[in-house]
């Protein structure tokens, strides 16, 4: 562990397994470290863990900015922690270049949610780790479920290249909108559309009623030119205020009505497969990454060609060839 007082094992095991928070936090500390003597342990732990994984409702909340995920995860949580559910809430960013700035707002606004003994809030790893963000959440995910988590609700918060990441991470996918901007269609990437089991137009209050419904017909229309998300699934559209609450069991009704259509059709499984090989992959990816840049002389070379290339003294392709060369490739 980074700060050098490295839990034992077993006891780590036995504090997940038993739902102890501090252990949970604690392992999954350990499954996003990057040091290297880290990983045999991180490794053993989630491979000890794997048989209690696989039983929690993994559900992704992805939207633009604002749209109000971070919001609907605390409404969505506190309701189902009412209804006898444990909930864990994770947050991906998969440019983790990014401020963390919405992170830290995260913590706060789940305010409430977060002092639920039923809870469970855990920000991403922050910091610049090249790749495996999305590998740390999974991991995470599992840690969760081993710990005897209902729900995993994983929040996106980088725009982009997330969807595609998030879709290979959860089960469900709801997709979070906001009316009143006339151009909703425009600016929502169609697949983004395409990857969402459950669509929800968020901010349904006050003055914005009226437009939410009409966003919603708008949406439905979409919906019914694109393939399905999960065949044998009508995508939902619904209407929501996270902020007043309502709509929520509307929400967890189509959570659950797609998670039936995934395991009576046998595609539940498909896409833990899916999942457990995207994870292998990050892995490897991970790993062929560490071992690259771990050669000798390799991170000054890299330093090296991006200097040169800033200062326009080599292209792009003859930086990157001498990287390579340093690294005796
Ligand atoms: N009126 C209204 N405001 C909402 C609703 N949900 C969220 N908001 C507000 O919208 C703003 C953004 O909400 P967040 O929940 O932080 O949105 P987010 O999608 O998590 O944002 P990022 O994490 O920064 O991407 C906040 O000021 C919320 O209070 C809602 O249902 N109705
Ligand atoms: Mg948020």
């Amino acid at each position: 562990m980074a700060d050098g007082n490295a839990p034992d094992p077993g006891e780590l095991e036995a504090g997940v397994l038993s739902g102890d928070r501090g252990a949970l936090s604690q392992a999954i500390t350990l499954a996003e470290s990057t040091r290297p003597e880290d990983a045999p342990a991180a490794q053993a732990l989630i491979s000890a863990l794997l048989p209690k994984t696989g039983g929690a409702l993994r559900v992704g909340l992805t939207g633009v900015p604002g749209a109000g995920k971070s919001t609907a995860i605390e409404a969505l949580g506190l309701w189902l922690v009412e209804r006898g559910k444990k909930v864990a809430v994770l947050t991906i960013d998969p440019s983790s270049a990014r401020t963390g700035g919405s992170i830290l707002g995260d913590k706060t606004r789940m305010q409430q949610l977060a002092v639920s003994e039923d809870a469970f809030i855990r920000p991403s790893p922050s910091g610049g780790v090249l790749g495996g963000v999305a590998r740390k959440t999974r991991e995470a995910i599992l840690l969760c479920e081993a710990a005897g988590y209902d729900v995993v609700l994983v929040e996106s918060v980088g725009v982009g290249q997330s969807e595609s990441e998030m879709a290979d991470l959860v089960d469900t996918l709801c997709l979070l909108l906001v009316p009143g901007t006339g151009d909703e269609l425009q600016g929502i990437k169609r697949g983004l559309m395409e990857v969402a089991d459950v669509v929800v137009v968020n901010k349904a209050d006050g003055d914005r009623v009226n437009a939410a419904n009409r966003a919603r017909g708008d949406f439905r229309q979409a919906l019914h030119m694109l393939p399905p998300s999960t065949p044998g699934w009508e995508t939902p559209v619904l209407t929501a205020s996270a902020l007043e609450g309502t709509g929520l069991a509307e929400i967890w009704d189509a959570v659950e009505g797609h998670r039936k259509v995934l395991e009576d059709s046998g595609l539940l499984e498909e896409r833990r497969a899916r999942q457990r090989e995207v994870w292998l992959d990050s892995m490897i990816e991970d790993a062929a990454l560490e071992h690259f840049l771990s050669r000798e002389g390799v991170t000054e070379a890299v330093q090296a060609a991006q200097a040169a290339v800033a200062s326009g003294e080599k292209t792009v392709p003859e930086a990157f060839l001498s990287v390579l060369e340093s690294a005796g490739s």
